[in-house]
């Protein structure tokens, strides 16, 4: 499926106390990354970080959002490599030496969503591999830094594809950030590309993800024929870092921040 041809849902502000909740989830979501991160290692397959996350998010009395959405089968996004977003998990892909992957992660707390997701270097990476994961972090963060009340949609893509266009890179157009809360996917669409000043007014109480995927080369992505993996179509790398954010009165809270703390 596309998300730039789902059928729209309606956008939400969240009160004080729903923002209050959403922030529980979202910190579990941003521990849970946490959680996994030192199972990065060559060797380890996919399905194990799979079954671990899926462990740990019912031990934290939590659901594994992406388990069964659309049918997807498993309880997170695995993306090695050229795969730009929604690998799925199996017991026959083992990390190697080198690679890159995205590990995004939604688990349901109290009713709320929280949606992170971050590039890992398995081993020592490339020097192509880690200019990728740096350039598409930074996106991320010039994109969060583009979100204030009276902003535009359109602030936060064109933040995000000036720097990466300006690195050599591709802005991956078919997948978008997305509206989230109770359900999974809302109103607004986040694209991370497009025109400062354009789309919808950011307004306090807003919810959304912004998660840029940035390709080596060329923007394009095709879907396998499982249905679900997408990758790059020039087989090069792709890289992807997420958040939820909330805008504020004032300006923006990261609502998936790790926290220093543990
Ligand atoms: C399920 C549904 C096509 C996820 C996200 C799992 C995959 C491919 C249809 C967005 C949309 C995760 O985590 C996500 N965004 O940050 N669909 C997702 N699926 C799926
Ligand atoms: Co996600």
């Amino acid at each position: 499926m596309n998300q730039l041809t789902q059928a729209p849902q309606p956008l939400v502000l969240l009160s004080s106390r729903e923002l209050e909740k959403m922030r529980r989830a979202c910190q579990l979501a941003a521990d849970l990354l946490n959680h996994l991160e030192p199972m990065v290692q060559p060797g380890i397959t996919t399905q194990a970080l799979n079954d671990e996350a899926e462990r740990w998010t019912q031990a934290h009395g939590a659901k594994s959002a992406p388990l069964g959405y659309h049918g997807f089968p498993k309880s997170i996004c695995t993306s090695i490599n050229q795969v730009v977003c929604h690998g799925i998990p199996s017991p026959r892909q083992i990390l190697r030496e080198g690679d890159i992957i995205n590990i995004d992660v939604t688990p349901i707390l109290g009713g709320y969503h929280g949606d992170t997701s971050k590039t890992f270097f398995v081993g020592q990476p490339s020097e192509r591999a880690r200019r990728l994961v740096e350039v598409t972090e930074e996106c991320l963060r010039r994109g969060i830094a583009a979100v204030k009340p009276g902003g535009r949609v359109g602030d936060i893509g064109a933040a995000i594809q000036e720097y990466a266009e300006a690195q050599g890179y591709g802005v991956v157009r078919d997948f978008v950030g997305h509206g989230v809360g109770r359900q999974f996917h809302t109103a607004p669409q986040i694209p991370h590309y497009g025109q400062a000043g354009q789309g919808e007014k950011l307004r306090p109480g807003m919810v959304f993800t912004i998660e840029p995927m940035i390709n080596e080369g060329t923007w394009k992505v095709k879907v396998l024929a499982d249905k679900w993996t997408a990758v790059t179509l020039d087989g090069k790398l792709s890289a992807q870092f997420e958040h939820t954010v909330a805008v504020t009165e004032t300006g923006v809270e990261i609502l998936t921040l790790p926290c220093a703390l543990g």
